[in-house]
């Protein structure tokens, strides 16, 4: 009873009213990215842990990077721990020590090679990858010397485009993008013309609301392609298969931050998002153009009845 009302009385009031007397008031430290969904799900449970009457900072990171700051105890959590673009640098730092999985979020997750579906009437085999090599001609530009030109997103996802155009014998020239944004403006530019394109993006994600599309369906991931030449069609190489098309989306914790921030770690083990949930938070950004703590606001204030329950059985 006295658990509901200091809850209720939170929500009313969004101050911080709710005494959890056993976390440190020391800072959770929150890394933040470079893609929206990241940044605004950090900011929704940032603005939970204050609610609660924590005190939160977010500090901007390298998203490979900072699984070794989370074994580390520099920053407290990772709320998006993507398989494709993440899972080798989590697995490392698991095996490291300090670090440990927080849970699952309820989304199926996929990140490659995609295209527009106007792509589609100049290349009818899509989305076989082969079929797009033979298609590469129609994806050159004045700079890709005759090749297919295939935008990849920034460096620091370590997509290993290169990587995967040399193992597979594929006649294309890969760009990595400075920016999400810059996907999203080379899309936008093929789009009046309907111009073949072929970008990395990944799913959940606002961008499948705006343009239908498909990912490309290379060699099937294997664990093991991104640290052992056998797997995959070339024995020779590494990344000769497409990401895994059915990825977690996983919570990653420090080892320390359970007995350091109780509630709030007990918050990051309950709380999950969906894909609908996810692609939302981006939309927020991305189309409607809010500063991701504005878009915080607006999707905690849409989904009380999802993150008060959470809040609830912790505090
Ligand atoms: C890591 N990302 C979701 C942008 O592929």
């Amino acid at each position: 009873m006295k658990k509901l009302s200091a809850m209720v009385l939170a929500t009313a009031l969004a101050t911080p009213v709710v005494a959890t007397a056993a976390d440190s008031e020391d800072p959770i430290i929150i890394p933040i990215h470079n893609w929206s969904s990241q940044i605004v799900m950090s900011h929704v449970v940032g603005q939970m842990y204050e609610e609660m009457g924590l005190n939160v900072e977010f500090v901007t990171t390298d998203s490979q990077a900072v699984y070794e700051s989370v074994r580390l105890g520099d920053v407290a959590l990772e709320l998006e721990v993507w398989e494709g673009a993440f899972g080798h640098s989590f697995r490392e730092a698991l095996s490291k020590g300090g670090l440990h999985d927080a849970g699952d979020h309820d989304a199926v997750t996929r990140e490659d090679w995609w295209y527009p579906m106007w792509t589609k009437d100049a290349c009818p085999g899509l989305p076989n990858w082969q079929a797009l090599n033979d298609c590469a001609e129609i994806f050159a530009t004045a700079e890709s010397g005759g090749k297919g030109r295939y935008l990849d997103g920034p460096v620091d996802w370590l997509k290993h485009g290169k990587e995967r155009v040399e193992a597979l014998g594929m006649n294309f020239v890969v760009v990595n993008a400075g920016s999400a944004a810059a996907l999203w403006a080379e899309i936008g530019a093929a789009e009046p013309d309907m111009r073949p394109v072929v970008v990395f993006n990944w799913t959940p994600n606002f961008a499948e609301a705006v343009w239908p599309g498909e990912f490309v369906e290379f060699p099937t991931w294997e664990d093991g392609c991104d640290s052992d030449p056998a797997k995959g069609p070339n024995p020779d190489a590494l990344y000769d298969c497409g990401n895994p098309a059915d990825g977690y989306l996983k919570k990653a914790a420090w080892d320390g931050m359970p007995d350091k921030w109780p509630s709030a770690y007990c918050v990051l083990t309950k709380l999950s998002f969906t894909n609908p949930q996810i692609a939302e938070m981006a939309k927020f950004v991305d189309i409607d153009e809010l500063e991701p703590e504005e878009a915080a606001d607006e999707w905690l204030a849409a989904n009380r009845d999802i993150v008060d329950p959470w809040i609830g059985s912790c505090t």
